[in-house]
């Protein structure tokens, strides 16, 4: 579209649906109608793309943390920088789209990974749609009440839908045994970079199936007709927040019935409506499962193919050619079990045929140390393995772990189903649009094309000993660092000097991920400059982000211990020209854009073997960041790439851990290091009030108590994690730091999702 017909768009759906102009239109109004626009323009290009392949991949996911999907499609398309002008020649300027929500229909990484991973297949045509559920709220807003986290809805679709299309023909029926959904299609478009290929992400909503029921409203049963609907749509209703507890569990269990049996029924559809022979699916499709949210598809899957008169054999077989899994933690109480009872109840047919699958792996495996269900419970991790094609882990080292304890039994007996794809990020969203000013001094050095061939940023390697370009890095992340400032103080009311280190650690709160240790750092620091004991230490703000599950209390005591140091050092006129702390609020994929940009120091401190891959590692990377972090998952990676003397590196590797474990005493460290002790004892000497809640008291008992006493190594790693902050701080602003910077964007060419895609269409789906 050339100015005129994209300005006439605009204004025709201005008219049309707001009976508004350019002139009068609200920012919501002229989001739709700017995003309409861009959907007219590329309707051609969505339907060729939906026909062009042989065969198709489908992502199954419970979770797509899409973020704000505006500047990212218009960015895509190359239009962003002219629809940014024209619209601004008539007055309005898109930087006021930053006030549409987010789309955080996930929890974190595994979500945020699926989102990167359609946006990077669509970059590279590869035919890979997505499908997931169209949570009516997604990921909680977090708001902070005296420092405590409160959790509010996400009403994400306030503005409008503008990137999805309601496909009512299509929609299928979800059978329960008590009662059967309606699953309605939304369907979004995945834009590659350059515009060319357009995927689909297909989100499925439950509604109640029929027409309206005429009769009971005759009858004035108003409340019957209003339970059957709620019980309907509850299903999409709210995603899980990561911590889904008992009561929870049906719910959760009809959400992934739900949209696996939905997508299952849809390829199958389509599969046989091209005249296709259900025996040759797989020559035709191939399934990704995204961590064992989805893995009813693989029993649903068998189900209908034996609906279509095939044999159970025959339709086992046809599945392991067709579905793969990613698995993506090794977190114990994170890889699900369900209760078998449960599911005979509520989908007796699939109970069924998970027997059938069980009484097979009893054949074929007679000494039952292979198993899909024992004492009445189903591992779906287990059934995925065994009636799957691949099984990869997201990193190098966590594939390992996987192959030798998670599913060592499984391992063992088939080796060839294992591989590692090391995870990646999407280096449109998350170098060349959040960092603009960055992006544009890599084009002045090594020319276009980067966007979308990533390890062409090697070459800038050389530009790490050509002081000019150093500090042309050193002052793009100085202006990163004062726009972020100002976002902060508007949004947090806290001042961040951009003279100042930004220390960053942003993602999910988790005992694993050590947030803890990171606060008694802070400490640490904050007694020790008021004792006069560190003249040299330079300015360091200390930049939190993170969301806890509703029901983790640990997590919760956490951010209201970092609350409390922040308000205690900001507020200490003896310390806060050195020290500044802040808790930012409500963190999520449009924050991220802000902060990763921003960031001088990358926390990456995970007790060695616990983090999968991380992908927010690679982010901070990409835009110059040097990391700071625990040789655990992908951070080897990057130390590999980058060259381990351009990190910061601390801390138990996995063997040492495991060493450790065998006779962990976290007392004994914390009665011999009185400095380490006065830190820990902040957390119930009266130094801090949590106000009652009893909160800080756990926290310092999951410190001693009990049988997991510091489970995951807090005051073991903490010496060693000082000293090497402190290096870091000693190094900070010299010739060789600022060279470091640049190392880390010129090596980050491997954590494109663009590479993992490829890597998964070559290793995994044999395209
Ligand atoms: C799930 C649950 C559910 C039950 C209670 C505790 C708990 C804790 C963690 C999880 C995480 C589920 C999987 C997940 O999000 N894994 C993340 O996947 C990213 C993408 O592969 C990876 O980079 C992160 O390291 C990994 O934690």
């Amino acid at each position: 579209m050339n100015k005129e017909e994209w300005m006439n768009t605009v204004e025709t759906l201005l008219k049309a649906n707001d009976g508004a102009s350019l002139e009068t239109a609200t920012v919501p109004e002229v989001y739709r109608a700017v995003s309409r626009a861009a959907m007219a323009d590329i309707y051609d290009t969505w339907e060729s793309c939906k026909k062009s392949s042989k065969k198709r991949v489908g992502y199954l996911s419970a979770e797509f943390l899409v973020g704000r999907a505006v500047f990212s499609n218009l960015y895509n398309l190359g239009i962003l920088g002219e629809v940014r002008d024209w619209m601004k020649e008539r007055g309005f300027d898109i930087s006021s789209f930053e006030e549409i929500e987010d789309a955080a229909l996930g929890n974190g990484g595994l979500g945020r990974l699926a989102a990167c991973y359609l946006e990077s297949g669509a970059t590279v045509s590869i035919p890979l749609d997505g499908y997931g559920i169209r949570y009516r709220y997604g990921l909680f807003r977090q708001e902070f009440e005296n420092g405590f986290q409160r959790e509010a809805a996400d009403d994400w679709q306030r503005c409008g839908d503008p990137w999805s299309y309601r496909r009512e023909d299509e929609s299928v029926l979800v059978e329960f045994s008590d009662f059967a959904v309606r699953a309605v299609p939304y369907d979004m478009p995945v834009i590659g970079y350059g515009g060319k290929t357009i995927n689909t992400l297909r989100l499925w909503q439950s509604e109640q199936p029929g027409s309206f029921d005429f009769a009971a409203f005759d009858s004035m049963q108003i409340d019957k007709i209003a339970k059957d609907n709620v019980r309907c749509e509850s299903i999409s209703y709210a995603l899980y927040p990561n911590d889904s507890t008992e009561k929870g569990r049906i719910l959760r269990l009809r959400q992934e019935y739900f949209f696996a049996s939905a997508s299952v029924q849809d390829l199958i559809r389509k599969h046989k409506q091209k005249g296709l022979p259900i025996e040759k699916i797989n020559e035709h499709i191939s399934l990704q499962l995204n961590d064992t949210h989805p893995v009813f598809a693989i029993p649903e899957f068998i189900r209908l193919v034996m609906k279509e008169g095939l044999k159970f054999e025959k339709a086992f077989l046809l599945a392991r050619s067709v579905f793969n899994f990613t698995n993506h933690t090794i977190l114990g109480e994170a890889l699900e079990r369900l209760d078998m009872k449960r599911v005979r109840k509520l989908l007796p047919e699939i109970a069924r045929i998970l027997t059938k699958m069980q009484a097979r792996i009893e054949k074929e495996f007679p000494s039952g140390k292979l198993f899909l269900i024992k004492d009445e419970t189903v591992h779906m991790a287990n059934v995925a393995i065994y009636a799957g094609n691949k099984v990869n882990g997201v990193a190098a080292l966590h594939t390992e772990i996987l192959k030798e304890s998670t599913f060592r039994d499984w391992y063992e007996v088939y080796p060839e189903k294992f591989l590692n794809v090391t995870n990646g990020v999407t280096p449109r969203r998350w170098l060349a649009l959040c960092n603009p000013e960055l992006s544009a001094l890599i084009t002045e050095k090594i020319g276009d094309g980067w966007q979308a061939d990533l390890e062409r940023l090697k070459e800038l390697e050389k530009y790490a000993d050509d002081p000019e370009v150093r500090h042309a890095f050193a002052e793009i992340k100085y202006l990163k660092k004062q726009q972020l400032s100002e976002y902060v103080l508007k949004r947090e009311g806290v001042e961040l000097p951009p003279e100042f280190i930004f220390d960053v650690q942003a993602k999910r709160l988790h005992e694993y991920k050590r947030q803890l240790m990171n606060a008694f750092s802070i400490l640490y620091y904050y007694f020790r400059i008021k004792e006069g004991k560190e003249p040299n230490f330079k300015p360091t703000a200390f930049i939190f982000g993170a969301k806890a599950a509703p029901a983790y209390w640990n997590a919760k005591g956490v951010i209201k211990f970092i609350n409390a140091i922040a308000d205690k050092v900001n507020n200490d006129p003896e310390v806060n020209d050195k020290l500044r702390v802040v808790f930012v609020t409500d963190y999520n994929v449009s924050y991220a854009e802000k902060i990763m940009p921003a960031a001088d120091i990358s926390e990456q401190i995970s007790m060695a073997g616990m983090e999968a891959s991380g992908t927010g590692n690679m982010k901070f990377m990409l835009n110059g960041t040097v990391t700071l972090g625990t040789m655990d998952g992908a951070n080897v990676e990057i130390c590999e790439e980058a060259g381990r003397e351009n990190e910061y590196i601390f801390g138990a590797t996995v063997e040492e851990v495991k060493e450790i474990k065998k006779n962990y005493n976290p007392r004994e460290i914390y009665n011999s290091d009185p400095e380490l002790k006065r830190i820990v004892d902040t957390l119930d000497d009266g130094t801090f009030d949590d106000q009652g809640s009893g909160m800080f008291r756990s926290v310092k008992e999951s410190l001693f108590g009990g049988w997991s006493a510091d489970h995951y190594l807090v005051l073991k790693d903490f010496r060693d994690y000082v000293r090497v902050k402190s290096e870091l701080n000693r190094d900070y602003g010299s010739e060789e730091f600022f060279a470091k910077c640049v190392r880390n964007t010129a090596n980050g060419g491997k954590f494109s999702s663009d590479r993992s895609i490829l890597d998964y269409a070559k290793n995994v789906w044999n395209l």
